[in-house]
């Protein structure tokens, strides 16, 4: 059984990097029928779209498999998300506002967080992608979110990043909220912006958000 799992999730992650958009859809109604997590199943479909990611780094595929992989990446989600919509309904633990800074238009990993998110019990209020630092100020006026999720995935989207993180610091009113920041970045890139935190991964990700809304100190600094 678990090495049919890891054959199909294989199967899925070469089906996302051979762009086979068919092939990738009944593999994930294939893992749903037998039980597999959608969380897990996005997560191999994420690690195709690294091999499409490379592939067109080598030029092997362009801005044509970009989108491709984009759009079944969007199927993949569609059939998944209601799914994980049912999962919890319980009292909110606490408000997450996050967005895809200004310049940057790729949606799929803010999504998957919004998912998590969710799955485990937050209110999400989503702005959506290429959003101007001035609509996080305004949206974090309006809410007060416990925490900021911003995520990047375009080196020439960084200084958006800092300015939305500059933005949001120098308003009284939002200065303290904490603020998390994901896509492709690393510590140099959280320093340079000036976030409280980075991750390349929606699951811990959502675990730092909890660390905040449950106020641990300890989980709040830790590492990525
Ligand atoms: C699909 C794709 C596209 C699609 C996006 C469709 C869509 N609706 O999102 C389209 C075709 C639109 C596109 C366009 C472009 N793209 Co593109 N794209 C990709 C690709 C192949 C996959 C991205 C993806 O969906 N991944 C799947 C998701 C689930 O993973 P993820 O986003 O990494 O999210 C995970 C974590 O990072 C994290 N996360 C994400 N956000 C956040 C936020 C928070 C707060 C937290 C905690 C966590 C978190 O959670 C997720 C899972 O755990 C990547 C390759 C790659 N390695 O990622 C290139 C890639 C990001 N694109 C790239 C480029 C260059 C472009 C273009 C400039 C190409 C062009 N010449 O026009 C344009 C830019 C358009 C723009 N202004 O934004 C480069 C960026 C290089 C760089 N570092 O600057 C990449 C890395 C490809 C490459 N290797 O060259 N792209």
């Amino acid at each position: 059984m678990t090495e049919q799992i890891n054959d199909l999730s294989s199967e899925l992650i070469q089906g996302i990097a051979d762009l086979k958009d068919q092939k990738v859809l009944e593999l994930v109604q294939q893992r749903l029928k037998q039980g597999d997590d959608p969380i897990d199943i996005v997560d191999d479909c994420r690690q195709g779209m690294v091999v499409v990611g490379k592939r067109y780094e080598q030029q092997e595929y362009f801005l044509s498999g970009l989108i491709l992989a984009g759009e079944i990446l969007r199927e993949v989600m569609d059939i998944v998300q209601p799914l994980t919509e049912m999962k919890f309904n319980g009292k909110s633990l606490g408000l997450v506002l996050i967005g895809t800074v200004e310049g940057d238009i790729h949606d799929a990993g803010k999504d998957l967080l919004q998912i998590v998110l969710k799955v485990n019990g937050f209110t999400v209020h989503d702005l959506g992608v290429d959003v101007p630092a001035e609509e996080f100020v305004s949206k974090a006026r309006e809410l007060k979110p416990d925490v900021i999720g911003l995520s990047c995935l375009l080196n020439s989207a960084y200084k958006s990043m800092k300015r939305t993180v500059s933005l949001l610091r120098a308003d009284p009113q939002t200065a303290s909220i904490p603020i998390i920041i994901g896509g492709q970045v690393n510590s140099d890139v959280c320093n340079y912006v000036s976030a409280d935190h980075w991750s390349t991964d929606a699951v811990d990700g959502m675990n730092w958000c909890i660390s905040w809304v449950q106020k641990v100190p300890s989980l709040q600094s830790a590492s990525v």
